[in-house]
C-alpha cells in the first residue's frame, strides 16, 4: 500500500494545529472530500482514499460517548462493495446440520439485539510503535476506535438455527470485498472461536451480525447490508459487507486470520506459523485533548480521553490516572460515561501545569487490577500498543 496521505477536514486550522505534531510525511491537501464521506458530511482526517482509512482527529472522538458515524474511523484493505440488499444472501455452511441461506427479510425475522459497543483497529496508535523503529502500514495515531450503538441478529442464534456440529471449533467469516495482496485477490476474512460465538449474553453478545449503527443502516464504508461486530475482540474480526459464515474444526485459512493479524518480532515465514492469531484488544486508553505538541500557559488545564477495556466478560475500567510530572504523582480522572465491559470509558481530569511540565502521562486500571503496561515490545507490525500514553505540551 502506498503512504501519501491525503487530509481533508472542514477546517483546516484546527487539521494544522492538531497534526503538526510529528507529522512527518504528511500532506495537507486542501482536495475535495471523498465521495463516500462527503456524503456523511464527515470530519475525519484521511490517510489513504482506496482503500479508505481514516480516523477522527482526536478532541471530536471523545465529545460523546456514542460516536457519531462521520467520527467514526473507517479501516478497509480492500474495495468499498456497492451491495444489492434486495439479491444479497447470507450463507452459514461448513459444520452446520442444515445450511442456511438468508435474505435480508429472513434476517429481519430472527430476534432483533442492540448492542453498544466499542470498536477498535489493532493497529490503533501505530505511530508511537513507530517511534522507536519505523513500521509499514496506515499509520495509525489514537483514533481507530469508537463505540456505536449496533443493532442486529446474535450470531448464537444463527447457528442454533442451522445447528452446529460436534467437531466444531471455529467460526469463519468472509466479506464481499476483493483485497490485493501479494499478487492475489481475494476477499477479506475473520474467525473467531465458537466459544466466543456462542456467548449468548443478552446485553453484550458474543458477536453479533449488525445491520444498523446509530439507529440507521450501515453506510457503505461500515459495511451494509451486514457485518459482524465482536465486542472485545481486535476490529479484524468485525468482518464488514457479510456474505459468508463458514463453522469449521480449524481457524480461517484466511490471509488475515493466517498471516496478518499476528504479534511477530520480525515477521519471518516461521514466526508467522508458529504464532496464533489475535483475538482480543488489550487494556488501553489516550487522552484526546489536549493533543501533542499543544501550547498553553501554566496553570490548570481541563483534559479529556478514552480508557478500553480488556474485552473480559465482567471485567470493566476502575480507574484513570494522569501524571503532569514524570509519573513522580498521579490524579484520578473523573469517569464520565457508563462502565461497561466491552464499550470505551470516557474521562476527564482537571490538571494543574507549569513551565516544568514537559508532557501529560496516562494510564489505565482494570476492575481486576490490573495496570496498563509502562512500556510495551516492539511488534514487525506494529499492533496491540497499550503503553501508557504520552502527550508533550509546551507551556510557557
Ligand atoms: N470485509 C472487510 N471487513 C473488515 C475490514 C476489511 O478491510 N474488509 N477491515 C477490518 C478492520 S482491520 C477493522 S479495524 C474494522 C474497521 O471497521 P470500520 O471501518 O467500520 O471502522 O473492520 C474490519 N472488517
Ligand atoms: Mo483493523
Amino acid at each position: 500500500m502506498k503512504h501519501s496521505p491525503v487530509v481533508s477536514l472542514i477546517n483546516r486550522r484546527t487539521l494544522l494545529r492538531q497534526w503538526s505534531a510529528g507529522a512527518i510525511g504528511l500532506m495537507f491537501v486542501s482536495g475535495k472530500l471523498p465521495s463516500a464521506i462527503a456524503a456523511e458530511e464527515s470530519r475525519l482526517l484521511v490517510h489513504s482514499k482506496a482503500p479508505m482509512n481514516a480516523e477522527p482527529p482526536l478532541p471530536d472522538l471523545v465529545r460523546s460517548w456514542v460516536t457519531p458515524v462521520e467520527s467514526f474511523f473507517i479501516r478497509s484493505h480492500g474495495n468499498t462493495p456497492e451491495i444489492n440488499a434486495d439479491s444479497f444472501r447470507l450463507s452459514v455452511e461448513g459444520l452446520v446440520e442444515t445450511p442456511l441461506r438468508l435474505s435480508q427479510a429472513e434476517l429481519s425475522r430472527f430476534e432483533q439485539h442492540a448492542v453498544t459497543a466499542t470498536l477498535t483497529c489493532a493497529g490503533n496508535r501505530r505511530t508511537e510503535h513507530s517511534r522507536f523503529k519505523p513500521i509499514k502500514g496506515v499509520q495509525w495515531r489514537e483514533g481507530a476506535i469508537g463505540n456505536a450503538k449496533w443493532r442486529g441478529v446474535k450470531l448464537s442464534d444463527v447457528l442454533k438455527k442451522a445447528g452446529v456440529r460436534e467437531a466444531a471449533k471455529h467460526v469463519w467469516f468472509e466479506g464481499l470485498d476483493s483485497v490485493e495482496d501479494g499478487g492475489k485477490t481475494f476477499a477479506f476474512g475473520g474467525s473467531i472461536p465458537l466459544e466466543k460465538a456462542l456467548l449468548d449474553r443478552d446485553v453484550v453478545p458474543g458477536a453479533l451480525l449488525a445491520t444498523t449503527m446509530n439507529d440507521k443502516p450501515l453506510t457503505a464504508d461500515h459495511g451494509f447490508p451486514v457485518r459482524m461486530v465482536v465486542p472485545g475482540y481486535i476490529g479484524a474480526r468485525s468482518v464488514k459487507w457479510l456474505s459468508k459464515i463458514v463453522v469449521s474444526d480449524r481457524p480461517s485459512p484466511n490471509h488475515f486470520v493466517a498471516d496478518v493479524y499476528k504479534l511477530v518480532d520480525e515477521g519471518t515465514l516461521l514466526e508467522v506459523a508458529e504464532n496464533a492469531p489475535i483475538y482480543r484488544m488489550p487494556l488501553n486508553s489516550a487522552i484526546c485533548t489536549p493533543t501533542a505538541g499543544a501550547a498553553l500557559k501554566p496553570g490548570r488545564v481541563e483534559i479529556a480521553g478514552y480508557a478500553l477495556p480488556p474485552g473480559v466478560p465482567g471485567v470493566a475500567i476502575r480507574k484513570v490516572e494522569v501524571s503532569a510530572d514524570q509519573g513522580r504523582s498521579w490524579v484520578d480522572a473523573k469517569l464520565t460515561s457508563p462502565a461497561s465491559e466491552f464499550c470505551w470509558q470516557l474521562w476527564s481530569a482537571d490538571v494543574a501545569v507549569n513551565s516544568a511540565t514537559k508532557e501529560l502521562i496516562l494510564r489505565a486500571i482494570d476492575s481486576r487490577g490490573e495496570v496498563q503496561p509502562e512500556t510495551v515490545r516492539w511488534n514487525a507490525k506494529g499492533y496491540l500498543f497499550n503503553a501508557w500514553h504520552h502527550v508533550p505540551l509546551k507551556v510557557s
